[in-house]
């Protein structure tokens, strides 16, 4: 039994995990997608931006979470993006971040904003700005930026002109986000390049970000940081700084694999969500506070062999439970454990929630807000996989082109 400041948890201590938190999921993840090896078509795949939008709303019917969809141009272009954005509205569901891209067109083989050429970067910053008017038209508040540019051999290029050029583009594009919006500077280890990648860590967008403006911020995508790494460390001072953004959210064994969120290491989601959730209640640290309330959460995953929408749907709840948990740690048992030093107690109130089978607890407080207590089997169960099969026929799945 979990004590949360002298008493039994409760679903009401965790009814945040149901009813509070907000999940974008990624149009590319309905899609089909693969690896350089193999892409395994999957029937039943959306064919446009408004058949995933259709399966994102229905991940939004089942998780009572997840109501929001992440668009990446130019894979979700449309004529009129107004009205994708009302045709999303109508199924309860909002545009979330648009993601830019600058890795796929033949011009950006050496870069895009880092790129040597003017032209080839005027080019990448086109099309940012472009991105900043869809998310205009869509009432977006994120425009995300990940840069696949770097070398592969030493002296193919010079790091600090590469990172010169990087900033000067962002500056242009920085003044162009709409209203209240934020631009999200994504860092990546490795990948596609492999000898450099010119944004590559958290400092690395940190400082860039600091040199752009004030509404730049680092996004963590949980899949892109060298083995070992102490992430929720990182978060704990991007907090501190600010300039947490947001999540790409998925979990990996060895790469940037974009499993599951939660699936491989959910010890380490939990001791992320628990810094999320600390900065949240601190009342001594206003910056970390602030934000933490406005972190997106969004899932950047490819579900290459399992079944589309039950991947997204057991995603969704990976990530409740991890929050869920996070919010039983006893806060200020914690810390006067810590501020004792008192080792063992101060890690045990931390196991104790994360050793919690929060299950049980989230089940009731899904039927006290009217959902499935289990959303993945109320979504197997429904024959809406099978209906999407059977109804989804012509056309071609939508992928990453
Ligand atoms: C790829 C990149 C990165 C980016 C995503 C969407 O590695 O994670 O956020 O595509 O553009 O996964
Ligand atoms: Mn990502």
């Amino acid at each position: 039994m979990t004590m949360v400041s002298g008493r039994a948890a409760s679903a009401t201590d965790l009814k945040w995990a149901v009813s509070g938190l907000e999940v974008e999921t990624p149009s590319w993840g309905y899609g089909n997608s693969g690896t350089r090896f193999k892409v395994f078509p999957q029937p039943g795949v959306p064919r446009d931006p408004f058949e995933k939008t259709e399966d994102a709303a229905t991940v939004g019917h089942y998780t009572g979470v997840a109501k929001a969809i992440a668009l990446h141009i130019p894979w979700d272009r449309v004529d009129d993006f107004s009205a994708l954005a009302a045709f999303a509205r109508e199924r309860g569901v909002k545009i979330g971040g648009i993601n830019s891209n600058t890795f796929q067109d033949e011009d950006y083989k050496l870069g895009s904003l880092c790129h040597p050429s003017f032209e080839v970067r005027k080019k990448a910053v086109t099309h940012i700005l472009d991105c900043c008017e869809i998310a205009r038209q869509t009432g977006s508040s994120v425009v995300k930026v990940w840069l696949a540019d770097g070398t592969n051999y030493p002296g193919q290029d010079d790091f600090r002109a590469r990172r010169r050029r990087l900033i000067d583009s962002l500056r242009e594009i920085h003044p162009a986000l709409p209203e209240g919006a934020r631009l999200f500077l994504e860092y990546k280890f490795y990948e596609p390049a492999f000898y450099h990648t010119d944004v590559q860590d958290w400092g690395q967008s940190l400082s860039v970000c600091r040199q752009v403006g004030e509404r730049a911020q680092v996004c963590v995508d949980t899949g892109h940081h060298a083995m070992g790494a102490n992430i929720e460390q990182i978060v704990a001072i991007l907090l501190q700084e600010g300039r947490l953004g947001g999540f790409d959210l998925n979990d990996k064994k060895y790469g940037d694999d974009d499993l599951m969120v939660g699936s491989i290491d959910p010890y380490q989601l939990f001791r992320i969500c628990h810094e999320l959730v600390k900065a949240n209640a601190d009342e001594s640290d206003r910056t970390a506070r602030s934000c933490a309330s406005e972190v997106v959460y969004m899932l950047d995953q490819c579900h290459n062999i399992e079944p589309k929408m039950p991947a997204v749907i057991r995603s969704v709840m990976n990530l409740q439970e991890a929050f869920a948990k996070a919010l039983l740690v006893d806060l200020p048992a914690l810390r006067q454990a810590q501020e004792s030093g008192d080792v063992l107690d101060a890690n045990g109130l931390l196991k104790d929630a994360y050793d919690t089978d929060v299950r049980g607890l989230l089940a009731r407080a899904r039927a006290e807000a009217g959902l499935p207590e289990d959303p993945y089997r109320a979504y197997l169960a429904s024959g809406e996989q099978r209906q999407r099969e059977e109804t989804r026929v012509g056309g071609v799945g939508a992928g990453w082109q």
